[in-house]
């Protein structure tokens, strides 16, 4: 029987892999205004990327839904209809299904292919990848859009395999999804996810205990039904949000603060800080105050705000102290977007472990051993991140020039010229790549620009016929020293967070997206393109 490694190597013009945001749109700039023959590979088997693997309870975009979308068709603005300020994941994933299906992007999307390995020819130019299944393609430009936050990080905890209870992921959440009802749940982490998730399980399950590490803070996210008339203003506005959103230091379409925290009084600071509470979400951070990121003692003022709301939530005084944070500042660690956490602790089946003050020891195959005691459980719920920005490219076998991997390349930390290309691997492009705003702005804003700088970098090659192009080390080297320069001003250095890969056993502690705003970024990446792709060789 013939198997896809009998087959002949497929040649195109362009592989992409990922489909989520950002590969569909790569698929649909290449394939429909290039005409390229291109083709997307997607491990799973549908398209949305992270909305198609994380379906745990609660899961929601923390941005609104009104700019947390494709800006570039007008028509497809016009016609979608959010249902809520912060849709949940299904609905979500269903606006991903209709892009597809509207731009008729299934014909060149392989769903159930991962891609195993990635290997650079030099004499021709050509990438040639091989999938899971044996399947050889090869193609001039390899495009990575595998998203920052896919590959699940489980922590290696001893008796995972002895436990006769079941256990998940949240990112890697069953489709069919889980009946809490009855049971007795042990939740890991409350980063993003494990907020989202507590309140929802707590209302289903018999008992959930959240087995906390690091006690985090959160705003809340205030949603709300958006209604027809919301709708009306929002679509007759879209030129006027798009702009701003481009123009805003993260891509949310508010005007940044550019007040100091510290030039007001107390009761006059809280004020402020309470109105945009009331208002919730990302607001908080990025449009209270302009120095909450980079002054320790402004983001103090900050983080004492939102301790008091926990205290003034949380009726258990014991509990509240716990939930407490402590370590880090307010925002060096994604800040969570929540609704009804902190209360959710005021339930009678909800309990709060510290196991930062007694350790997880072991998995039993009852559940699950401290250093303080045993909880029995039916369910564990691992709502303990991923192996970010870097993970998912580093599980693919990539070799460029001269035989030289990704993982060697990178055993240092990741090294890009803007996010978007690695010295020694001519002709790949990494969509959202570290070094890029990426994961600290509203990921579609950033997603379209990197789209739209790749497409257009391959039609300028086109239209000179040149045949690669590829970061020198100098421009990488430089960038890289920017990235750094820039992350050492603020305040994401005080926390362990994943920005800086330290949640990852082992991983070098390096800050992998760039802090200094959509703006200057968007700016640089222009200057360089009008500047014949200065920092990069191209060769005909
Ligand atoms: O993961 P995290 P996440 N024992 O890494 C704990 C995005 N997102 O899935 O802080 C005990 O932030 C860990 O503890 P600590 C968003 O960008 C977006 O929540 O390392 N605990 C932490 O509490 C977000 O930032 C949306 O001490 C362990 C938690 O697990 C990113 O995804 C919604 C542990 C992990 O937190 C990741 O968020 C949700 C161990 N061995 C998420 N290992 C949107 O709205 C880890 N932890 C779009």
């Amino acid at each position: 029987m013939s198997t896809p490694a009998d087959q002949p190597e497929l040649e195109l013009d362009a592989i992409v892999i990922g489909a989520g945001f950002s590969g569909m749109y790569m698929l649909k700039r290449l394939r429909d205004e290039l005409g390229l023959k291109t083709r997307l590979f997607e491990a799973g088997d549908g398209v949305g990327g992270t909305w198609y693997w994380n379906r745990y309870p609660g899961a929601r975009c923390d941005s609104e839904s009104f700019y947390y979308c494709y800006s570039f068709s007008e028509e497809l603005l016009q016609e979608w209809e959010w249902s809520s300020k912060y849709p949940e994941q299904p609905e979500i994933l269903k606006y991903l299904n209709h892009v597809a299906d509207r731009f008729d992007l299934r014909s060149d999307i392989q769903l159930n292919s991962r891609v195993n390995s990635a290997k650079f020819n030099e004499t021709t130019n050509r990438w040639h990848i091989v999938t899971a299944a044996g399947e050889r393609v090869s193609a001039q430009f390899l495009i990575s859009a595998v998203g920052c936050l896919s590959t699940a990080n489980v922590p290696d905890i001893d008796g995972l395999d002895d436990f006769k209870g079941d256990w998940y992921h949240t990112g890697q959440w069953p489709h069919e999804g889980v009946d809490f009802s009855g049971k007795r749940v042990g939740l890991i982490g409350t980063g993003s996810t494990g907020i989202q998730a507590t309140p929802v399980i707590a209302a289903e399950a018999d008992q959930l205990t959240i087995f906390q590490r690091t006690a985090n803070f959160s705003v809340p996210a205030r949603n709300a039904p958006l209604t027809a008339d919301r709708q009306e203003q929002i679509k007759g506005t879209y030129d006027d949000i798009w702009r701003a959103a481009k123009a805003g230091h993260g891509g949310f379409p508010y005007i940044p603060s550019d007040r100091s925290a510290l030039s007001y009084s107390e009761d006059e600071r809280n004020a402020i800080y309470e109105d945009i509470w009331q208002e919730g979400g990302f607001k908080f951070l990025w449009g209270s105050f302009s120095d909450i990121m980079v002054d320790e003692k402004a983001n103090d003022t900050a983080a004492d705000f939102l301790r008091t709301k926990i205290r003034n939530t949380v009726k258990d005084p014991k509990t509240a102290a716990m939930l407490l944070p402590n370590d880090h500042p307010y925002g060096a660690k994604r800040p969570p977007i929540d609704t009804n956490y902190f209360e959710t602790f005021n339930r009678d089946n909800v309990n709060l472990v510290d196991v930062k003050k007694a350790p997880i020891e072991t998995i039993t195959e009852t559940g699950l051993r401290t250093a303080d005691g045993d909880y029995d459980l039916d369910v564990i719920v691992f709502a303990t991140g991923f192996d970010a920005m870097t993970g998912t490219l580093l599980s693919i076998d990539i070799q460029g020039r001269d035989g030289l991997t990704l993982t060697d390349k990178w055993a240092e930390g990741p090294k890009t010229y803007l996010g978007l290309q690695v010295a020694g691997f001519p002709n790949m492009f990494t969509i959202s790549g570290p070094g890029s705003p990426s994961v600290l702005s509203n990921m579609p804003v950033s997603i379209e620009q990197h789209v739209e700088w790749i497409s257009d970098c391959i039609e300028s090659m086109r239209g000179k016929q040149q045949q690669s192009i590829e970061a020198t080390t100098t421009a990488e080297s430089e960038w890289v020293t920017h990235v750094n320069d820039i992350a050492q001003m603020t305040l994401f250095w005080k926390a362990n967070s994943w920005y800086l890969g330290a949640n990852i056993p082992g991983k070098k502690r390096i800050f992998m997206p760039y802090a200094g705003g959509i703006p200057m970024y968007r700016q640089r990446c222009d200057e360089v393109a009008s500047n014949d792709y200065e920092g990069f060789t191209l060769s005909a």
